[in-house]
């Protein structure tokens, strides 16, 4: 398959995570739309092209891992391993129900597939820092991968995880932050800026920065992941610069964080969205 033809499947791969991530949401009528739409892209690109996993053997050792830090954004992970096969999608229409195996932020004692557990923000970047270092010391050819916030980026742990990585020249380490400009109080220049970016910050802490300008794009993430993978001694971390809500009719426009739509707000945002991977499974 050339290069092209990936780029398609992953578009598609990406339709259908965000159509799954609504109904994953709908199955409980309210949840963490917006940072959960804004990852699809980057979802699509790590399990349906990057990572090297076994859904068969979720816990197989050699695997790549991913580390959703920003553990609210539990759906998009639920749709995405759902789709992979690692259990049955309806399963996880039952989100965040008492005795459900998908709780709001991602367990790794409750859902397979999931690697670590997560949901205090900046604990999930320490973590990943672990996992990579201890794969590294075994002399594991992996990867792991961590999604970390931009308001997550406020947590001082964040920093501290950086600093370890950098020091320990974990190159076997990819940061993707979703640079979707806001957190959970509004934009995240108002409530905690960031300075000069970032990807400046990470550049000052010692690691590999590659922007991606189009964070919502397969390609642009593919590559820059390729790019990410040259580089020895170093982490590498990919500045997403994505939308929040993207996809979702009724958080998109607003870039709302959490949303509780009408059942005719949510029959519609499915609507739009099976119509948008209809349209996009027609391209060639
Ligand atoms: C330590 C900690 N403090 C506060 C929260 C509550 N909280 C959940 S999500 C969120 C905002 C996160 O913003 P961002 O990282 O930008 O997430 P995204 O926009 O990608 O959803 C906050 C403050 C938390 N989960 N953990």
């Amino acid at each position: 398959m050339d290069k092209k033809q990936k780029m398609q499947q992953l578009r598609v791969f990406a339709a259908e995570i965000r159509l799954e991530t609504l109904k994953v949401i709908a199955s409980r009528g309210f949840g963490h739309v917006g940072g959960s739409m804004s990852m699809a892209d980057a979802m699509a690109v790590l399990y349906g092209e990057v990572m090297n996993i076994d859904t068969k053997n979720p816990r197989w050792e050699d695997r790549d891992w991913f580390v959703l830090s920003k553990g609210h954004g539990g759906p998009v992970m639920y749709a995405t391993l759902g789709l992979k096969g690692y259990y049955p999608m309806e399963s996880a229409y039952t989100l965040n129900q008492p005795g459900t195996d998908f709780p709001s932020h991602t367990d790794r004692t409750k859902t397979v597939g999931v690697d670590l557990t997560t949901g205090s923000l900046g604990q999930g970047m320490s973590e990943a820092v672990g996992a990579a270092l201890g794969n590294k010391v075994q002399g594991r050819n992996s990867h792991v991968f961590v999604a970390v916030g931009d308001g997550e980026c406020d947590e001082g742990q964040i920093w501290e995880a950086a600093q370890f990585a950098a020091h320990y020249k974990l190159d076997n380490l990819v940061c993707l932050v979703d640079d979707n400009k806001r957190q959970l109080d509004g934009a995240v220049a108002d409530v905690m800026g960031h300075g000069k970016g970032i990807g400046a910050k990470f550049d000052a802490f010692g690691w590999n920065v590659i922007n991606v300008e189009d964070g919502n794009d397969v390609e642009q993430i593919y590559d820059a992941i390729q790019a990410a993978y040259q580089v020895k001694g170093q982490p590498t971390c990919l500045i997403l610069n994505t939308t929040k809500g993207k996809g979702a009719t009724f958080a998109e426009p607003s870039g709302a964080h959490s949303s509780q739509p009408t059942q005719e707000q949510w029959d519609e945002a499915i609507a739009a969205s099976e119509a948008e991977l209809a349209a996009i499974r027609a391209q060639k």
